[in-house]
C-alpha cells in the first residue's frame, strides 16, 4: 500500500522544522528492494517508525495523525531520505520525565531495519532540537576533570597518554598489576581491555587491590597522578554496581582517579545510563566493541560510527572510542574528524545537520586501535589538535625497551607534532621515540622511508 499521502510531505522545509523545535530529524541512506518505488518505501519506513503499519487501522484518530513521522526530503538519485519525527513520539522516563536513547533507537532504527521492501537503510545523521536535547543527561565528567587530576590546565590540557593492559586476556593478578605499574612509570592512563572483568584466573577482588597498589607506587615514584579505567560491564545492573562499588572502595582516597568503562554497544543504552546515573562522579568511558556489525561502511543497514558517537554524548559518555581515522588498525578514514568535532564542540556540522549543543559537556574522542608513537604525528595533523585520550596497547607493550619507554615515546610523539618538528630529527634527540622506530619497523619503513640510515640503525 502506498502511504505517501499520509507519511510524506515534501513541501516541509528543513529550516522551518529546525526553527519549530518540535522534531528530531533523521537522514538515512536508503535503497528500496526491487519492485518498490522510492517515495512509497520511504513513507512506509516513516509509518513503521512512528504511528503506522503496512495497512490502515480503524483505531487511528486525528490525534494519532498529529504525531506521524513525515518524510520531508528524498533524493532518489543519491539514495537519501530524511524523516521528521515529532518529539512526542519518544518515550519519557516515569521517574523524571527525561528522554532515553533506547526509545530513539526503537523508533528511528527499529522495525524499519527488517522491512521486506527495503534493500538498504542506514542512519547517517540526526538532529536534536533544544526542546529534546535538554531532556538528555549528557556527560557529568569530561576531559577537563582528567586534566585537573593530572595537574594540568582545565583548558587545552593536551594529550593523555594511555594504554590497554595487554595481553587482552590471560594475565593473572600479579603480572596484570605489574604490567600496569610498568606503563604508569611513563604514562597517564590505563584501561582494562574490554573483555577483562572477573575471569576465574584473574578475579576482580584479587586484581584491583594490586592495581591500586601499582598506582600508588607509580604515583610515589613519578610524583604524578595516574588514571585507571575499570571495566564494570555486566548483564545485570546489580552486578555492575557490585563491581563499581568494590572498585571505588578499593581505590578509596584515589577513587577520583578511576573511570568506569562500559561496553556500551553490546551492553546497550541501559548499561551506559546506569553507569552515568549511578556514578556521576566517575568519568564514563564508552568502549564500543561490536559496533562494526552495524557501523561498518560495508554494512547496508544500521547506523554509522558518527551516529553512535553523537548518541553517546546525549547519553552522557565522558569519552568514547572514535577510531583512528585511518591511522591505526581498525576501519576508518581521515574525514572521521567530524565524529570527534561533533562530540567535543558546542556547535558542529555533521554530514547532513548542524548541531548546537547549548553548553552540554563534551565527550572526549578516545583514540585507539593499532596506534603507536610513529602513527600519532600524522593522526594529530589530520585531527588538528591533541586534546584526546589515546590508548596504545601494542604501541606501549610492544616497545622494545619497556612499557614505560613505550609510554614516553607516545608523549614525545605528541610533543614532536606540537613543536612542528621533523620526526626523524626529533628522534635524534629523544631516545624512546627513536627506539619506537626499531620497535615498529614495518610502520617506520612505510611512514619514514630511509629512517635506518638517518638514525644510524643498521640491524
Ligand atoms: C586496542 C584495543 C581496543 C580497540 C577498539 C583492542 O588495542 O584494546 O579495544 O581500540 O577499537 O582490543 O584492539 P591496541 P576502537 O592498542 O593493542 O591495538 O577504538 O576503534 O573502538
Ligand atoms: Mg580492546
Amino acid at each position: 500500500m502506498d502511504q505517501s499521502a499520509r507519511y510524506a510531505d515534501l513541501s516541509l522545509k528543513e529550516e522551518d522544522l529546525i526553527k519549530g523545535d518540535k522534531h528530531i530529524l533523521v537522514a538515512y541512506h536508503m535503497q528500496p528492494a526491487t519492485g518498490y518505488g522510492y517515495l512509497e518505501t520511504a513513507a512506509h519506513i516513516a509509518a513503521e517508525s512512528s504511528t503506522g503499519t503496512n495497512v490502515e487501522v480503524c483505531t487511528t484518530d486525528d490525534f494519532t495523525k498529529g504525531v506521524d513521522a513525515l518524510v520531508y526530503f528524498i533524493d532518489e538519485a543519491k539514495g537519501v531520505m530524511k524523516v521528521a519525527y515529532p518529539i512526542d513520539l519518544f518515550d519519557r522516563n516515569m521517574i523524571d520525565g527525561r528522554a532515553m536513547i533506547v526509545s530513539f533507537l526503537t523508533l528511528a532504527i527499529g522495525n524499519n531495519q527488517g522491512q521486506g521492501d527495503v534493500k538498504c537503510l542506514k542512519m547517517h545523521d540526526f538532529y536534536v532540537p533544544w526542546s529534546m536535547l535538554r531532556l538528555f543527561d549528557g556527560p557529568s565528567k569530561d576531559i577537563t576533570d582528567m586534566w585537573d587530576i593530572l595537574g594540568r590546565p582545565r583548558v587545552n590540557g593536551g594529550y593523555i597518554a594511555g594504554t590497554i593492559i595487554k595481553p587482552k586476556l590471560g594475565l593473572r593478578p600479579e603480572p596484570f598489576a605489574h604490567a600496569a605499574y610498568q606503563f604508569w612509570l611513563g604514562g597517564d592512563f590505563i584501561k582494562n581491555d574490554e573483555p577483562q572483568g572477573n575471569q576465574v584466573f584473574c578475579p576482580a577482588k584479587k586484581v584491583y587491590p594490586l592495581v591500586y597498589d601499582s598506582m600508588k607506587r607509580a604515583m610515589d615514584e613519578t610524583g604524578q597522578a595516574k588514571l585507571f579505567s575499570a571495566n564494570i560491564t555486566a548483564d545485570d545492573y546489580h552486578e555492575m554496581c557490585a563491581r563499581a562499588d568494590f572498585i571505588l572502595e578499593t581505590f578509596g582516597p584515589d577513587a577520583n582517579k578511576v573511570a568506569f568503562l562500559v561496553d556500551g554497544y553490546v551492553g546497550g543504552p541501559g548499561m551506559v545510563t546506569t553507569a552515568r546515573r549511578q556514578y556521576p562522579d566517575q568519568y564514563l568511558h564508552y568502549h564500543r566493541a561490536g559496533h562494526g556489525a552495524v557501523t561498518s561502511p560495508s554494512a547496508l543497514r544500521g547506523y554509522t560510527a558518527f551516529v553512535l558517537s553523537k548518541m553517546s554524548r546525549l547519553q552522557g559518555a565522558s569519552g568514547i572510542h572514535v577510531g583512528t581515522m585511518g591511522y591505526g588498525k581498525m576501519e576508518g578514514a581521515a574525514d572521521d574528524r567530524n565524529i570527534a568535532y561533533m562530540i567535543e564542540r558546542d556547535s558542529a556540522d555533521g554530514p547532513y545537520y548542524h548541531q548546537e549543543w547549548h553548553g552540554m559537556k563534551p565527550t572526549t574522542p578516545i583514540i585507539s586501535g593499532g596506534m603507536n608513537a610513529l602513527r600519532l604525528p600524522g593522526f594529530f595533523e589530520n585531527l588538528g589538535h591533541g586534546n584526546v585520550i589515546n590508548t596504545s596497547g601494542g604501541g606501549s607493550y610492544g616497545h622494545i625497551d619497556s612499557p614505560a619507554a613505550g609510554a614516553i615515546s607516545l608523549r614525545q610523539s605528541y610533543e614532536c607534532w606540537k613543536a612542528g618538528a621533523d620526526p626523524i630529527e626529533f628522534a635524534k634527540e629523544h631516545k624512546e621515540f627513536a627506539r619506537a622506530f626499531e620497535s615498529f619497523p614495518g610502520d617506520a619503513d612505510k611512514l619514514f622511508p630511509g629512517w635506518r640510515e638517518k638514525l644510524g640503525v643498521h640491524k
